[in-house]
């Protein structure tokens, strides 16, 4: 019998290739390192095992943040993030104020998408949205007809009655002096500091049937005259 004949091996460099990958025991691109009687396998990223079998879970570590969906990758992962987060690993609280978040001069604060607003006096709303009307609880009383105002009101009371709700009756404060013996001089007497007659910074004193201004330094006071009606002066302060 001829044996058969025995063909050298001798591959193109394409099946070379082929043989050489079929023959690679490491998986996943690992890069296999010739021992004897054993080899060694040197793994890509994202792989690990004796022969790079095993794709790391890079989700294991949980490195998404408030809630978020982890998707583990080759040698990465992804982060689905909530409504209301962002950054690679939702780590950010995203600022969900813009400078229209709030009317009137509310200030908003930050949340989880959502935000909130802080109002000024005198508006409410979810976003400061409505004056309040201040007349409401009808504070201007003995006829007083009331005037709602931004976070105020103001009160035009009837002849005879003054302070800030209309509540003083001019004739309760009436003063009354004894001229001479039962002769009774009497006046209205009304804050006529309520007007804030006093300029640059002066400090209003009411008296009787007038007032004075009291001067901070640098000023001085001038324009003194006086008012027929009672022997009373006012004044004001001037740089
Ligand atoms: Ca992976
Ligand atoms: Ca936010
Ligand atoms: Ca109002």
């Amino acid at each position: 019998m001829v044996p058969p004949a025995i063909t050298p091996w001798a591959a193109t460099s394409a099946s070379a290739s082929q043989a050489t990958r079929a023959r690679n025991p490491c998986s996943n691109g690992g890069l296999c390192r010739d021992g004897i009687n054993n080899f060694v396998c040197t793994c890509l990223p994202g792989f690990r095992g004796g022969r790079c079998e095993q794709d790391i879970n890079e989700c294991e570590s949980n490195p998404c943040k408030n809630g978020a969906n982890c998707t583990d990758c080759v040698n990465s992962y992804t982060c689905s993030c909530p409504p209301g987060f962002s950054g690679i690993n939702c780590e950010i609280n995203t600022n969900d104020c813009t400078e229209s978040s709030c009317f009137n001069g509310g200030t908003c604060v930050d949340g989880i998408n959502a935000f909130t607003c802080l109002c000024l006096p005198g508006f409410t709303g979810s976003y400061c949205q409505h004056d309040i009307n201040e007349c409401d609880s009808k504070p201007c009383i003995n006829g007083g007809t009331c005037l709602d105002s931004y976070g105020t009101y103001k009160c035009t009371c009837p002849h005879g009655y003054t302070g800030v709700n209309c509540q003083v009756c001019e004739r309760d404060r009436q003063i009354c002096i004894n001229i001479v013996l039962y002769l009774l001089f009497c006046i209205s007497e009304i804050n006529e500091c309520q007007s804030q007659p006093c300029q640059n910074g002066g400090t209003c004193i009411d008296l009787i049937n007038t007032y004075k201004c009291s001067c901070p330094r640098g000023t001085q006071e001038v324009g003194w005259q006086i008012i027929p009606v009672w022997n009373s002066m006012r004044n004001d302060c001037l740089f």
